[in-house]
């Protein structure tokens, strides 16, 4: 049984999709920020960074087994479950190449765009807001070029690099899309790749959980 710790954030609901994809049981467990669970002991002992999301194998050979980060995540279960990632070969690395790219990319730059454009409450920060602005602008001109290429991240196959991008592109194309304006426009192979992402059941059932 995978036990799930989580929250309702885009890296909590990658492994959500992924989850709902494989369509096994597995345990969710709520991970509440407005009452700092994630710094609780019992969840550092599981995830020791205070992030989510992240799994226990229960079953796993050799004995419990913790894991966080979500692209380590979505690999594990990728790979136990022989689903959305190649055992081998190029299309295995052209999904491990935009995996990673999401994760130390444009998920954290989104991110820290979200936070000084959107989020902070303190007073606006131009110099941060067009840093990261820029640099968002730059990554979805790559994924653009990407999906104008190739009808998924990792080829022509869905697989856990678009688990991994979706929830982020939701956040950017809803609470962010005024804030990066321009920077969304003219990018048709990312608005009908969300389409056909969008469309899975799965991924609709992912994006709710937790509710
Ligand atoms: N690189 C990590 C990032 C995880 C992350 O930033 N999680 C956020 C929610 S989206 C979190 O748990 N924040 C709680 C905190 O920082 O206290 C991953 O991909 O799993």
């Amino acid at each position: 049984m995978i036990e799930f710790h989580t929250w309702k954030t885009p890296n909590g609901r990658k492994v959500a999709i992924m989850l709902e994809e494989l369509g096994e049981p597995y345990k969710l467990h709520p991970v509440d920020f407005s009452q700092k669970q994630q710094f609780t002991p019992e969840f550092l002992a599981i995830s020791p960074n205070n992030k989510i999301p992240a799994i226990v194998d229960t079953d796993a050979a050799g004995g419990p087994l913790a894991i966080f980060e979500s692209g380590a995540i979505l690999t594990y279960l990728a790979e136990r479950s022989g689903r959305f990632l190649e055992p081998a070969g190029p299309v295995r690395f052209k999904t491990l190449e935009w995996l990673y790219w999401q994760v130390g990319g444009l998920g954290p730059m989104l991110g820290q765009f979200a936070y000084f454009a959107v989020m902070s409450k303190d007073p606006p920060n131009p110099a941060a807001i067009e840093r990261f602005g820029a640099e968002v602008g730059r990554l979805l001109g790559v994924l653009e070029g990407r999906l104008q290429a190739s009808a998924y991240l990792g080829g022509e196959q869905y697989t856990i690099a678009d688990m991994a991008s979706y929830p982020w592109m939701v956040g950017a194309t809803t609470m962010m899309a005024d804030a990066l304006g321009d920077r969304l426009a003219g990018k048709p192979a990312i608005q009908d790749w969300m389409a056909r992402v969008g469309a899975r059941p799965a991924v609709q059932a992912g994006m709710a959980i937790p509710a």
